[in-house]
């Protein structure tokens, strides 16, 4: 983007070799012809600055979340938007309740973690010196880039539980002398399991705080009210990209002087002529950070294999060497440029497991059992209630040769009210949202199987909601009261409200094996 960056424009490493031929001027730096005519192009570059579109989509609503848009200044739209949309209510109420590590597998699925990108380093102030001259021409190198941070979604990762705090990229190092430019600062790559969300977030510090504000206000207020009618003020390009906001020095300023101070150069007229045209530079520099400092106001969804890493933070540029800055009128630069810092921000990550299927009932249905045994997984079982806390995903072998397979995921049990956040909620939903169908598990010991799979039914969204998924009903526990009939009798029931719902069922025991490999096929052709 940059018009002509000095970096880019003159290969100097190509000349490095001639160096021991010159006694007066630096081997490869910029002369004094080349840095005119780059100061004097940039004066009639804005021309060239491409034309931004002006007006943002037209519909705010209904997308991922509603947003308003206040204002408009040039190529920047003010929106804002409630609060909720900015954090994580999971992750806030773990953080009230003490949670912030769940055990169960080393399970993690949601994170919040403060990323910065590394300031770019400074450009160097040095003068050439040899056996003839005690002072030479200027030969101060540029500093180096600062390192960016990346993310990535890989194979065999399944918990967010490996993921750092907090993660900063390396700084750039400043320039040398003798035109040497510093080291670009290290990148960083964040690497997360597939089916993370990255979502740009409020530190949650800032978050607790408007929290706590608000509710000391208004006693009687929730934490989900809290959330939702708060605004966030953002600021986002006409793609609905989130502006992301670099603290540095406006055009014309972020110098470094030697010698002679910041007063004594502002007072010369040749210093005054001379930065009104590097502020054309820098305010290219700032455009380019204006392309580059974004990041997707609805996030972005590492739903495969990332085969190339995002940038997410971008490193801040270095600085330029005083060896730029020698012209007719400046014989002597004793100054050079800082380098731009680099970016700090939050990001929210949130893993959804991805499987085919998911199994979904009441705590104590059976779930794990059925997945321990049509599965290599081997997740906990127990006669109480709440026994799987995390979900699992188990690989369902059909064909070892063919290596045909699918996923089954097991989550924690749904109870009544979950909505209202019973028992585990409905947090763990999340993990079989993306799944292509959900096998409905009830236990045929209950008395009522039909009345449990309406609760389930009403629990996870209603009848529209689950009709957007390929069902299969399981009745299981079939093993249960062998001497009456009544097992059997709650089958029937259940299997006439199935057909009425054009839903396919099945009885069976995960406990004793029986009919398990029926309902191995039936699985397999709905995944
Ligand atoms: N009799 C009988 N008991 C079963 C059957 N399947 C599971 N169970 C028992 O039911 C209890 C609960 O089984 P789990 O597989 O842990 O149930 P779950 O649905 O995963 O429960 P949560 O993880 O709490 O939601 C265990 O004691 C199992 O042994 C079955 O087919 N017949
Ligand atoms: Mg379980």
């Amino acid at each position: 983007m940059l018009l002509r960056s000095p970096q880019n424009a003159l290969p100097r490493c190509c000349t490095r070799i001639c160096s021991n031929l010159y006694s007066t001027i630096p081997d490869n730096s910029p002369s004094l012809d080349e840095n005119e005519g780059w100061l004097n192009s940039l004066a009639g570059s804005s021309s060239i600055v491409p034309e931004l579109p002006s007006t943002m989509s037209d519909s705010h609503k209904g997308k991922r979340f509603d947003y308003e848009l206040i204002s408009k200044v040039r190529d920047r739209f003010h929106i804002k938007a409630p609060l909720v949309n900015f954090t994580s209510v999971n992750y806030l109420k773990r953080f009230n309740n003490h949670i912030h590590h769940q055990t169960q597998n080393n399970f993690i699925d949601l994170r919040i973690i403060q990323c910065k990108s590394g300031r770019g380093g400074n450009g160097a102030i040095s003068f050439h010196r040899d056996a003839n001259r005690r002072v030479g021409p200027p030969n101060g190198g540029d500093g180096g880039q600062g390192g960016s941070v990346y993310v990535q979604a890989v194979e065999g990762m399944n918990s967010l539980a490996k993921l750092k705090a907090k993660y900063t990229a390396g700084e750039g190092s400043d320039g040398g002398s003798d035109q040497l430019d510093g080291a670009s600062g290290k990148d960083l790559l964040i690497k997360v399991p597939i089916g993370t969300t990255v979502r740009w977030c409020l530190n949650p510090k800032e978050v607790r705080d408007i929290v706590g504000r608000e509710m000391g206000k208004d006693l009687s207020k929730s934490l989900k009210e809290v959330l939702d009618t708060v605004q966030v003020p953002v600021q986002c390009d006409a793609q609905e990209q989130i502006l992301l906001h670099r603290e540095d020095y406006e055009p014309g300023k972020g110098w470094i002087f030697k010698d002679k101070t910041e007063e004594y150069h502002k007072q010369k007229q040749w210093f005054t002529e001379f930065n009104e045209k590097m502020m054309q530079y820098d305010k290219e520099v700032k455009r380019e950070e204006f392309f580059q400092d974004h990041f997707p106001l609805f996030g972005i969804d590492l739903d495969n294999i990332t085969e190339k890493p995002i940038r997410i933070l971008k490193g801040g540029h270095g600085g330029l060497g005083n060896m730029h800055f020698l012209t007719s009128m400046i014989r002597n630069p004793r100054f050079a440029k800082q380098g731009r810092s680099g970016i700090e921000a939050h990001f929210l990550f949130e893993l959804k497991v991805i499987a085919d299927l998911g199994l979904v009932g009441l705590p104590n249905a059976g779930k794990s059992t059925i997945l321990n045994c049509i599965s290599n997984a081997k997740p906990e079982i127990g006669h109480w209630e709440f026994t799987t806390l995390v979900p699992t995903i188990g690989t369902v072998m059909r064909n070892a040769h063919t290596g045909d397979s699918f996923t089954v995921a097991d989550i924690p049990g749904i109870v009544k009210d979950a909505r209202l956040d019973r028992g585990m909620g409905l947090e763990f939903l999340k993990h079989i949202e993306r799944s292509k169908g959900w096998i409905f598990v009830v236990s045929l010991e209950n008395t009522d199987p039909v009345q449990d799979l309406l609760t389930l039914i009403g629990e996870v969204g209603g009848l529209e909601k689950v009709n957007q998924k390929k069902i299969l009903v399981v009745g299981n526990k079939a093993d249960t009261d062998p001497n009456t009939n009544s097992t059997q009798q709650k089958f029937l029931s259940l299997q006439e409200f199935c057909l009425q719902n054009e839903w396919d069922s099945i009885p069976i025991s995960a406990l004793k094996k029986h009919n398990i490999e029926l309902l191995v096929q039936k699985m397999e052709q709905l995944a």
